[in-house]
């Protein structure tokens, strides 16, 4: 299949979701067109079968906004006009599913129908595409996008409870590349984070408020308090600052480190013990799936789709939201015993297992092909 993809290009979630989903179908002989605007992190390299169309924005003193929508819109028309695509593939439904629809509308004029897929990812739902700014234009989008699906069953219901919607909404569980996340002997490295043979906690976001970060933050000081440990920050965002002055307060900064966007995070989940996830919502928790794959448990919040991937009391524990007390037990429990840690370490690449993409992607074929067939 020839298949446009457009995407935010983050370096993590729906971006991300995109870029290996597009990847793993490069490998597989279909066509990828990624069409965003900027190259999304993970296709630094050079891939046989994927194509980068870069969406470009004229700037003008008129527009105070710069109306990407419409430049988007333009991009897509031109690559289905000139690569033949057959299917459009969009992540995240803000500005994406509406952009898609105003395309097709345009190819239409041309006698061309594009079918359109939107892949619904978490807060285009459960936090931006819910206010009132956003709300009507997401709602007619995903009831005018040819196939829908979300990235777990509690996002699917949440859709149907904030909207009025009348599509059917498929669930495909994101998925992890085991070629990329496993764990490997990163033994030096270890050394440099943890030279006394501390624990290593570790967190990876984009430090938005909905990830709860400050309360990583007071579980390490207690859990630091009680065992030897250091705490690594992976990712950046609006929250940093505040929480840098968080571990001065704390004083708890020799043992925290800041590592910003890191490409290469499989190298430092291979190096830690436990991976914490307090999120007040989380629609799936791919960072805790990551974590997963390399072996490490997640002690997480029970928020959204977060039960779907980590079991309780198995792969990891999972608490009420806020719940830092609970959070930081856990987490000394588990790593005050080291049979209790390494058993917790297996359950947790087991689970990883069931979403390896050779599992998931083929789930995402056989969508493709239905809406094409009804679209014939
Ligand atoms: O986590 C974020 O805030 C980014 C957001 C996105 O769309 O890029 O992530 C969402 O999509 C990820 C991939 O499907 C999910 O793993 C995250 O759980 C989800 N985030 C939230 O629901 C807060």
């Amino acid at each position: 299949m020839n298949i446009g993809m457009v995407c935010y290009p983050t370096y993590g979630g729906s971006g991300v979701v995109a870029t290996e989903l597009g990847l793993g179908l490069a490998k597989k002989d279909h066509q990828i067109h990624f069409i965003t605007y900027r190259k999304p992190p993970r296709l630094s390299a050079f891939n046989t079968n994927v194509y980068f169309h870069e969406v470009s924005t004229m700037e003008y003193p008129l527009f105070e906004y710069t109306p990407y929508e419409t430049a988007l819109a333009s991009k897509i028309v031109d690559a289905v006009l000139y690569e033949k695509i057959d299917l459009l593939h969009v992540h995240y439904a803000i500005p994406h599913a509406a952009v898609a629809y105003m395309a097709k509308q345009i190819l239409k004029t041309k006698g061309i129908n594009l079918p359109i897929i939107t892949t619904l990812h978490g807060t285009d739902i459960t936090l931006t595409g819910t206010d009132a700014s956003f709300k009507p234009v997401v709602e007619f989008s995903i009831n005018n996008s040819d196939g829908v699906t979300a990235v777990s069953h509690q996002l699917r219901e949440e859709t149907y409870s904030n909207f009025n919607i009348s599509k059917d909404i498929e669930v495909i569980h994101n998925f992890i590349d085991f070629d990329r996340f496993r764990k490997t002997d990163k033994d030096h490295f270890k050394k440099a984070v943890a030279p006394n043979h501390e624990k290593i906690l570790v967190h990876t976001s984009n430090f938005r408020k909905v990830k709860r970060v400050d309360d990583v933050i007071h579980i390490f000081e207690r859990v630091h308090k009680a065992i030897p440990s250091k705490l690594m920050l992976i990712g950046d965002g609006p929250e940093r600052k505040p929480l840098e002055d968080l571990c001065r307060e704390l004083n708890i900064c020799d043992d925290v480190r800041f590592l910003g966007k890191q490409d290469a995070i499989e190298e430092l989940l291979a190096i830690a013990d436990v991976f914490l996830l307090p999120s007040a919502n989380e629609s799936f928790g791919l960072a805790a799936l990551e974590a997963m794959a390399c072996e490490v448990p997640v002690i997480s919040s029970n928020a959204g789709g977060i039960p779907e991937i980590n079991i309780d009391g198995n792969t990891g524990y999972m608490c009420e939201v806020g719940d830092i007390d609970t959070m930081a037990e856990k987490t000394i429990q588990l790593l005050q015993d080291e049979h209790l840690l390494s058993q917790f370490r297996k359950n947790a690449l087991a689970q990883a297992k069931r979403f390896h993409i050779d599992v998931i992607l083929p789930h995402y074929e056989q969508f493709y092909q239905k809406i094409l067939n009804e679209n014939k």
